[in-house]
């Protein structure tokens, strides 16, 4: 049984698309970042990094912190949600660290100058709004003529973008020019393991976007 402490954001919700995807037994505990519990003692003991998502699994003992750390593990634990045989590993692990350093950082610091920050900030939202179309330009050729991004199936390279565009098209980021990139979003949208993923991990109402 693996246990997810998760809460309903962007790299918090991957988890537990993943794991329904892969028809995994999980429970979910619900940890609230908002009120500071990844910085108690006992969630750094998890992971000292202070951040969900994490997950204990019973059967290895193993405890797993970083998200695309975590859909590796889960991925080759269950043999879901990998590329076809035969593709190179490094097919896979470019799009997991493009996704950990590049769209992560951006779409995070985006939505944390156009609706978190306690000041506002034009250049700083401005700049982050500019890295996310850069973002957005790349997914949309990626997809070109694929369903998904390794091909014709779900694979955890998906899964690990999607949790950041599930949240970036509430806020009404991606833009309909975006062909591919909409029509993914949407094939994704419609996943039954993304419905149920997306349910077990709750969301808070996003505030509304500040002008840059
Ligand atoms: N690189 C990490 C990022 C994890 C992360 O930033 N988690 C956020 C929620 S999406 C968090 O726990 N924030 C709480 C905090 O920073 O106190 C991963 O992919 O797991």
């Amino acid at each position: 049984m693996i246990t997810l402490y998760t809460h309903g954001t962007p790299n918090g919700v991957k988890i537990a698309i993943a794991l329904e995807e892969m028809h995994m037994d999980y429970k979910v505990k619900l940890v609230d970042i908002f009120a500071g519990e990844t910085l108690t003692p006992e969630f750094k003991a998890l992971n000292p990094a202070g951040k969900i998502p994490v997950i204990q699994d019973s059967e290895t003992g193993a405890t797993v912190y970083e998200s695309n750390a975590i859909l590796l593990y889960l991925a080759n634990k269950s043999g879901k949600l990998l590329p076809p045989e035969g593709t190179p590993q490094h097919d896979l692990d470019q799009l997991l660290y493009l996704q950990a350093s590049l769209q992560g950082p951006m779409f995070g610091q985006r939505a944390h100058f156009a609706m978190f920050g306690p000041e506002h900030v034009p250049y700083a939202i401005r700049r982050y709004e500019e890295q996310g179309a850069i973002i957005d330009d790349l997914m949309n050729g990626l997809l070109a003529g694929r369903d998904y991004l390794m091909g014709d199936a779900l694979t955890i390279a998906d899964v690990s973008f999607y949790g950041w565009y599930a949240f970036a098209r509430r806020s009404d980021y991606v833009s309909a020019d975006h062909k591919n990139l909409v029509a993914w979003c949407d094939r994704m949208a419609a996943r039954d393991g993304v419905i149920k993923g997306m349910a077990a991990t709750p969301t808070n109402p996003l505030p509304d976007r500040r002008a840059a």
